[in-house]
């Protein structure tokens, strides 16, 4: 087996599955299909696109991974584990077991390089919206021309659950009116759910859906395809001013003989005997737990991970030297660090406020509070559900956010000359 080039498909996807399969049977509780369905799409997206690195999952400018059907745990444990996180094969031995870093569903702050918590379907498809319009926001607010230091995409791997959800529509409606070029979706287009074949009962013509929503709609390829997936991926990653949807079709628990296909598949430990017509059926030799060292190899992001982030690195301190101010004010953002006096301007409105006694409604006694903060703090953002003018979510110093195309609306857009994907917002953005 040596010599095993990140080409080996077959063997980086039957990791995958052998891992998952083996890892529910332990546990004789968990989600097999998922994973083994989707190997293939990770293989494509993991092996050959994402930017990462094992040895800092919290490096500012990375690509973002969000497993939106949580169910299928066991897959993102597999590539964590096989692509050289701090997660030990013992964790994925104790999979579901109290105390482990793999939880049924995953956990963000549990588990390295977990990015959100998922589990409730929609919820992870719409966190990646929220996190691809962070990206965008930052990219516009700090990158400058020759400094794209904010430059990363948010992946999401989904599930026909997660489209069920009708959070999906909100938040990927909205993506499509932002113009979040950089979100790219992957749909697990299995067709089974836990209650069986998805139809009769959920018919939507998902292409249609999205394109409605002003996505970039690619597909139905083969989701068992490699290549396929590679080059959708590639095609997306040109996509100038749309979020992407790749249509995977897939088949739930892709290498059981028996379950493949079926929604047995979906929520239930495949059984020794299948597990062991599995294992003939791909010709996995090796033991439970026990991943052969080329596959290891194939799957080692490292080496990569560490040479993009050094990269990265370099360019900050380039742009720390040319824009000392921003890259202070970066740095503070990722850091989660509050900006140098807020402690007391927060202490002064109180006082003041306490001072003047007003009587005013809670939505006005908000504002004012509002008011304060969101001037002190540039990145808080929020939101009213059409009610603006009456909750008074509006403050002077946060005018709504409006995305047009740059190159037609804002000349003096400065992402627009860094990378000639990243849109930007309009006028209305950044805060004076
Ligand atoms: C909001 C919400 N409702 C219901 C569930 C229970 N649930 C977990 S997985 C699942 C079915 C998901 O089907 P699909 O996304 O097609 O996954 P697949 O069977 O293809 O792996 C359901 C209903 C849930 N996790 N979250
Ligand atoms: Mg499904």
């Amino acid at each position: 087996m040596a010599n095993v080039s990140r080409n080996d498909t077959a063997l980086m996807a039957n990791a995958i599955r052998a891992l998952a399969m083996d890892a529910v049977q332990q546990a004789n509780s968990g989600h097999p299909g998922a994973p083994m369905g989707m190997a293939e799409i990770a293989v494509a997206l993991w092996g050959r696109h994402l930017k990462h690195n094992p040895a800092d999952p919290h490096w500012a400018d990375r690509d973002r991974f969000v497993l939106s059907n949580g169910h299928g745990s066991m897959l993102l444990y597999a590539l964590l584990h096989l692509s050289g996180y701090d997660l030990a094969m013992s964790e994925l031995r104790n999979f579901r077991q109290l105390h482990s870093l793999t939880p049924g569903h995953p956990e963000v702050d549990v588990t390295p390089g977990v990015e959100t918590t998922t589990g409730p379907l929609g919820q992870g498809l719409t966190n990646a919206v929220g996190m691809a319009l962070a990206e965008k926001l930052l990219a516009h607010e700090f990158n400058r021309p020759g400094h794209a230091v904010v430059d990363h995409r948010t992946y999401v791997f989904l599930g026909d659950g997660c489209l069920m959800e009708g959070i999906s529509h909100e938040a990927c409606a909205l993506a499509g009116a932002w113009k979040l070029n950089k979100l790219v979706a992957l749909y697990d287009d299995n067709g089974i759910s836990i209650d069986g074949k998805v139809q009769p009962w959920y018919i939507d013509d998902v292409p249609k859906r999205f394109a409605a929503y002003g996505w970039n709609v690619i597909g139905p390829i083969d989701g068992h395809d490699v290549d396929a997936v590679d080059a959708a991926l590639k095609s997306a990653q040109t996509s100038a001013t749309k979020p992407t949807m790749i249509v995977c079709r897939t088949v739930i628990g892709k290498g059981s003989p028996n379950r493949g296909g079926t929604a047995k598949a979906h929520g239930e430990a495949l059984g020794a005997e299948e597990i062991k017509l599995t294992r003939e059926a791909l010709g996995w030799t090796s033991e439970p737990f026990v991943i052969p060292e080329a596959a290891y190899a194939a799957w080692d992001a490292k080496a990569a991970g560490a040479t993009a982030q050094a990269g990265w690195e370099a360019a900050f301190a380039a742009y720390k030297a040319a824009h000392p101010e921003l890259a202070a004010e970066f740095t503070r953002r990722m850091a989660g660090e509050l900006p140098a006096g807020f402690a007391k301007t927060a202490a002064d409105a109180v006082i003041a406020m306490h001072e003047k006694a007003e009587t005013v409604a809670s939505r006005k006694a908000s504002q004012i509070v509002l008011e304060i903060l969101t001037k002190a703090l540039p990145e808080m953002l929020g939101g009213s559900a059409d009610l603006t003018g009456s909750n008074l979510t509006n403050t002077s110093s946060t005018p709504a956010l409006r995305f047009d195309d740059c190159a037609s609306t804002m000349p003096a857009c400065p992402t627009a000359a860094a990378t000639s994907t990243t849109a930007c917002a309009s006028s209305a953005w950044p805060r004076s």
